[in-house]
């Protein structure tokens, strides 16, 4: 399940495009899954009153919360696998407070690769999309057994 050193430098070259528009990204990426995945809207006490796409697009506050996730997922990718004490805490809030289960992080890794392709296309080939799929279940899969010995099924 591991990546190799190549696939590693393609999930860090590939993040280099994102991160200039971290926010237009994020926005995009929870948009997207609020459309597609109503029922994680649903988490979000702050969110879960938006009815109009029209809503969700001029929200600063959805906005600041896309930066949030994805700056969070980058610091991530970039630890290579190494992750321990980046994915601890995020762990820690999803299981106990924010209560996600691994499903929704499913979906939410699908669509991140989703919008990806579509704003970096030329940079985001096969074998590059490929890699990132790998990092986001090595993300999942950690995250997952953090939840169990916390004690939470998700
Ligand atoms: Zn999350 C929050 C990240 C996914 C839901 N997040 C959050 C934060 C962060 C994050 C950093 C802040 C801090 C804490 O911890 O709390 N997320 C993240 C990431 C991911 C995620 C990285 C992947 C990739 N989340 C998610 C999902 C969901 C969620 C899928 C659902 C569906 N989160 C959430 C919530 C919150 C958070 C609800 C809270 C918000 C507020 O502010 O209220």
């Amino acid at each position: 399940m591991g990546l190799s050193e190549q696939e590693w430098q393609k999930v860090v070259d590939i993040w280099g495009k994102v991160e200039p528009d971290l926010s237009l990204h994020g926005q995009e990426v929870i948009i997207r899954m609020f459309q597609n995945h109503p029922e994680t809207q649903e988490r979000f006490d702050k969110f879960k009153n938006f009815k109009t796409l029209d809503e969700m697009k001029s929200s600063e506050e959805l906005k600041k919360h896309g930066t949030t996730v994805l700056s969070a997922l980058g610091k991530i990718l970039k630890q290579k696998g190494s992750h321990e004490v980046e994915l601890a805490p995020l762990a820690q809030t999803h299981a106990n407070k924010h209560k996600i289960p691994v499903k929704y992080l499913e979906f939410i890794s699908e669509i991140i690769i989703g919008v990806i392709a579509e704003k970096h296309s030329a940079e985001f080939g096969a074998d590059c999309q490929e890699a990132m799929r790998k990092a986001l279940e090595l993300f999942r899969n950690d995250m997952a057994s953090k939840y169990k010995e916390l004690g939470y099924q998700g």
